[in-house]
């Protein structure tokens, strides 16, 4: 669907052509990210990119655009801190305002062992230069005046890991951003193409057949979330990925109350207040693999009943919407980055499982090197398919906002 802003095209509609240079399937952040940086970096700008919806109608539009890099690994922390630093700047290098609030980012521990995880994410952190520190219930309660951490509390709020740089992003303003900025370059942008197999002859992806035609392509890059093992399954790549719902609701404006990110995976939820004054609710993932995103009246009950548990202040507050997003998750809830390594010319970016916007302009900015100059980034190289195989698993579930 061609935007419209006054009579500025945001992206042209196109007739597919018979070949491309390359093929991005997926075309949210990650697959939008990539064509940019292959196209602004490295001059490649035959690209083609498929989406079976709308720009922004899988994951890039329905996660509740958080940043953060305040990961556990030696391998996530300075990748998602890469990620930070390009979204900090990505309002400039789009010429465009993607609406990037940092705001800080506290993710709250409510045992002994919760505030332990957490003192090793912020000596981690700060040894990798990422500002994130342990504080206890004073600060906390002058960072955050209106949550309440008095008497009685069912999980008493025993420290949280404070990370200034986290933040929220409008991240429906990211996706128009990539999009514009790789139509200005000449790539192609199809959306309501859907992907129904992948040609793969004598070992190497030939083509992308689609609902509206068959295109050949000199690389094909899988890019699509929920969706990434059935399109991998289509060039005969099997991985190591299931998909579940992660669902979240918005509520009426209030007047500001929170100007923090608020996460705690005890309580099972994570709150923010948007600039429109909705505050913006997740819940943890749904216990069933599914490709649903629609909400459930248990996962709606669940987020307000732990919501209130921070908020009592917000009994009555009416609910305008609930959706779900569809998560990747792989074994260790760290990317699968990489070549496949039995089919040529096959690319992925996949395996985001509940982290997947935040990483969109890093994954995007190398997975393009990758693709352009055949050689795979150091930053990217722990995301390999083949860690499963060589068991180097990166073990990234202890940064999980959400619980799982
Ligand atoms: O990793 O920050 C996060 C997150 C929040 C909601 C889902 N994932």
């Amino acid at each position: 669907m061609t935007q419209l802003f006054g009579n500025n095209r945001m992206w042209r509609s196109h007739e597919l052509k018979k070949s491309y240079d390359v093929v991005i399937i997926g075309a949210g952040v990650h697959g939008l990210a990539t064509a940019y940086y292959l196209g602004k970096e490295h001059g490649v700008r035959r690209v083609a990119l498929l989406d079976k919806g709308y720009l922004g109608s899988g994951s890039s539009g329905r996660n509740t655009a958080i940043i953060r890099s305040n990961y556990r690994t030696p391998e996530g922390i300075p990748f998602y801190d890469a990620s930070v630093k390009l979204y900090e700047d990505l309002s400039r290098e789009l010429g465009w305002n993607v609406l990037f609030s940092q705001c800080g980012h506290l993710t709250l521990a409510h045992t002994d062992s919760g505030v332990a995880g957490l003192r090793v994410r912020a000596e981690n952190n700060q040894l990798l230069g990422v500002d994130s520190r342990l504080i206890y219930p004073e600060e906390i309660r002058r960072l955050v005046p209106s949550m309440y951490l008095g008497a009685g509390q069912r999980y008493p709020i025993l420290a949280a890991l404070y990370h200034p740089p986290g933040g929220i992003i409008r991240h429906d303003a990211v996706v128009w951003g990539y999009a514009r900025a790789c139509d200005r370059m000449g790539i192609e942008i199809h959306p309501f193409t859907e992907v129904t197999a992948i040609r793969v002859e004598n070992g190497a992806a030939r083509s992308v057949v689609t609902t509206r035609g068959e295109i050949a392509a000199g690389a094909v890059l899988n890019a699509t979330a929920g969706w990434a093992s059935t399109i991998s399954a289509m060039a005969g790549v099997p991985l190591q990925i299931v998909s579940h719902p992660l669902q979240a609701c918005v509520t009426e404006p209030l007047k500001p109350f929170l100007d923090k990110v608020i996460v705690s995976a005890t309580l099972h939820v994570y709150v923010n207040q948007t600039d429109k004054g909705e505050l913006v609710i997740g819940a943890e993932i749904d216990p069933y693999q599914s490709y649903s995103t629609k909400g459930t009246l248990p996962t709606l009950e669940q987020m307000a009943t732990y919501t209130l548990e921070l908020f009592p202040q917000l009994h009555g507050v009416r609910v305008l919407r609930q959706w779900a997003g569809v998560c990747d998750m792989t074994p260790d809830f760290a990317p699968i980055i990489g070549a496949a390594e039995d089919v040529s010319n096959f690319y992925m970016d996949v395996g985001w499982g509940t982290y997947g916007f935040k990483a969109g302009p890093a994954a995007g900015k190398y997975t393009a090197e990758m693709i352009a100059t055949g050689k795979t980034p150091k930053i990217i190289e722990p995301f390999s398919p083949s860690r499963f195989r060589t068991a180097r698993l990166v073990g990234e579930k202890a940064a999980a906002a959400v619980s799982h």
